[in-house]
Order: C-alpha cells, then structure tokens, then sequence
C-alpha cells in the first residue's frame, strides 16, 4: 500500500551487461528463477527539496532498479526461504538478517557469515519460524552502507491473517519504515564513521518526507470495521517517537518479532534504531487524520523533525474521494427503472459466475441505501428516490449511476 518508495534509479542497462557476463540469461532461458535481489552504489534518492543524494540500495533484478527503502520481503510463517542476492556492484555486501531467528552461516555478517564480493551471488537459507515485523540491511561498513540506503523491511505473515499463534485478526498490513541520512555524508560516501559523527537531516518514512507522504497514492484508507496492521521498524539513526491520535485506538501486540506479554494501548511509542512493534489501528469511522512521527538526535536529544503519515477513513466503506467510482460500467445510465450491474459483478447468460452475489449502494452523502442480494446482475431501482448513488460488490471497483424519474 504505502511502501513503493518514491525512487528508482534506471541502470537496467549496466546490470543487464553484467548479468550476460555472468551468463544470467542463459539461466533464465533453461528454467524460471526464483526471486533475487541485487545491490547497486550509483542511484539517486531524490529529496522533498525535488534536489538528488547518491544512495546506494536492493533491488530486484526483475525490476532492475533499486527503492529506498529495498523491496518488501514477505513470507509464510513456517516457510523455507532462499533468498537470492547477486552483487554486480564495486564493493562487497552482505544482507543481514535482523531479528530472525537464522544460523550464523547465514546471518549476513561479514565476521562470522560470509561476503558477497563484485560480481559474485550468494543465497540466505532459513526457516521463518515466527511471524512478525523484521529489517534487513547490509552489515558491511555497516555506519556507512546503511545510511546510503541499503536496507529494508521483512514480513512473516500467517495465511490466517492473524499476528500470530493464537493472535488477534486483521485486515491488512501498513509497513511503515523509518530511516534517516544526512545529505553530507551521501555525497561524500568515502569512508566508514562512528555511530554519533553522524547527524542526519533528512528523515524518512519509506523512503519519503514531507509532501512526498501526502500525495494520495500514500494515504492510508480504511472502511468501518477495518484493523490495519502497522509495522513499524527503525533504520534511522535517531529515536523515532511515533504519536498516535486517539481515533485510531492504537493497540500494540508485537515487539521485536514476538507478542508482547499484555497487549497495551499506546498513545506515543519510542522506537530505537534497530527496533520493530506491530500496532493494530481502528479507526474511526469518518476520521481524517495524521500518524506523527517524530525524529529525536540521538546523540544530544535534540527534537530535529516531525513526518505525517496521513489516514482518511470512510463513514459507511465509500472511499472518501468517490471520484474512485466510475460512470458506465452498468447500463441503462441514467435508468428510471432496472440497472444492470456490469457482467463480471453478477450474471450474465453464459457464464460460470454465480448468479447471486451482494451489493451495497450508497448515496452521495455517504449513507448506505442498499445492502443485499444482486440477482441475476440486476437491481430494481424503480422505487428509488432520484439521485446518484454508488454500489460496490465484492472487490470490484465502485460504479457510479443516475436514478431519473
Ligand atoms: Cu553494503
């Protein structure tokens, strides 16, 4: 939902050159491959400002371009993962795997696990043994790779849609990831530095700041009676206070990948670097509001700066904005009689669809006018009063249409 990142960095063409030399393409050719990540140190992040910082991040090869933060890694609790990684990068790295339970061999740190050197690929086996929020990042020069960008956020989820063993159930996942850089250091990335030389001055929730959090597509939405999950991680170099309104009735059931003994409601929540917790969010009905997320110096304990995470929560389950409804996908339209519903929502002659299904039909004010069976694709709308009104059946994108009389 929210953790596209706002950034991508187009070398398609250098790693395509070395992934031929590598003889890639003569594998993909023999057989399907699995995921795989790959490292890149020449990207670009670009700022609120709309001004660029060299980063260095993951990617997948698929995509053949690096996010900050790295893709989302999801998994089943339970299951066997290989994760690939390939480094046609000028340095080593590694991908650590912070907070899972993994074996030495395959943890990601350079000392007791092993490197990934230019040009060389590698694969991390383990067990997801326990659902939850975990990060990853690479733990060469770590001070220094980290803030170029190169890390990420994991989840092991349960098809059950609850937290886990014996948790709560929700609706859907908010993976929200907090980081920081300090422009000076990206620009000039030479050297490796003790944790407190650093004095970050840009702060990010998945990778965005600013303005770049409020653009529509990063709003969180959510209909009456929704539980979201948000999982919040730390990979910024400052203590990240996250304030939660009290429309959002913010519980927290999860801390650093396990259930906390007594799930508490929470009003504020310092995470430090390093540090996940999963909270369940109801919000209110017609609640409009911001997630605040503030960004602490670490070092002297200096508030630096405050990033939005904004909600929009419907009244009745119609999206706030109902310009997400379209005209014409039902006809007649306007109809002062019988509206049929488009093919793929309910019956047609012909098809395998089932014949009845639900529908619910709003007015524009946002009130429920409708709610029951869709028989045969058809409402009978004679009765109705003149208006415009929106219906919804299943997934399906709202449809927009007239009743004249
Ligand atoms: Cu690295």
């Amino acid at each position: 939902m929210i953790m596209a990142g706002n950034f991508q960095s187009v070398r398609r063409f250098a790693l395509a050159i070395f992934l031929l030399g590598s003889g890639f393409f003569v594998q993909l050719h023999a057989q399907a491959l699995p995921p795989q990540l790959f490292s890149e140190m020449d990207g670009l992040h670009f700022l609120d400002d709309g001004s660029a910082v060299p980063m260095w991040g993951y990617g997948w090869v698929t995509d053949g371009f690096i996010t900050l933060p790295g893709p989302l890694l999801t998994y089943n609790e339970g299951q066997s993962v290989d994760l690939n990684f390939t480094n046609p990068s000028p340095e080593s790295h590694t991908i650590h795997l912070h907070g899972l339970d993994v074996d030495q061999a395959n943890d990601g740190v350079p000392t007791t696990s092993f490197l990934v050197p230019t040009g060389g690929s590698a694969t991390y086996s383990f067990a997801a043994t326990h659902a939850g929020t975990f990060l990853y990042h690479c733990h060469v020069t770590t001070t220094l790779h980290l803030t170029m960008g190169m890390y990420g956020m994991i989840l092991v989820k349960r098809p059950d849609q609850t937290l886990f063993s014996g948790g709560p159930h929700y609706d859907e996942d908010v993976p929200l990831l907090f980081s920081d850089l300090e422009v000076e250091t990206n620009l000039n990335s030479v050297q490796s530095f003790p944790f407190h030389d650093i004095r970050p001055d840009v702060f990010m929730v998945n990778g965005m700041e600013g303005s770049q959090l409020a653009a529509p597509e990063q709003v969180v939405h959510s209909a009456p009676g929704d539980t979201l999950a948000l999982r919040l991680g730390s990979m910024a170099y400052s203590r990240v206070r996250c304030h939660f309104p009290a429309e959002l009735h913010a519980t927290c059931f999860m801390s650093d990948g396990r259930s906390v003994p007594e799930p508490f409601g929470v009003d504020s929540l310092d995470i430090w670097p390093g540090e996940r917790f999963t909270v369940l969010v109801a919000p209110d009905p017609g609640w409009t509001g911001t997630l605040a997320c503030e960004f602490w110096n670490m070092v002297d304990h200096v508030y630096e700066d405050t990033e939005m995470v904004h909600f929009e929560s419907s009244l009745t389950g119609v999206p706030t904005t109902l310009a997400g409804a379209r005209d014409g996908q039902g006809f007649p339209n306007p109809t002062n009689s019988t509206y049929n519903f488009p093919p793929v929502w309910g019956a047609s002659a012909g098809s395998n669809v089932p014949l009845e299904k639900s529908v619910t039909v709003w007015d524009l004010q946002g009130r429920e006018y409708y709610s029951g069976p869709l028989s045969d694709g058809r409402l009978d709308v004679s009765q109705w009063p003149a208006g415009t009104y929106v219906a919804r059946c299943g997934s399906w994108p709202h449809t927009r249409f007239s009743v004249i009389h």
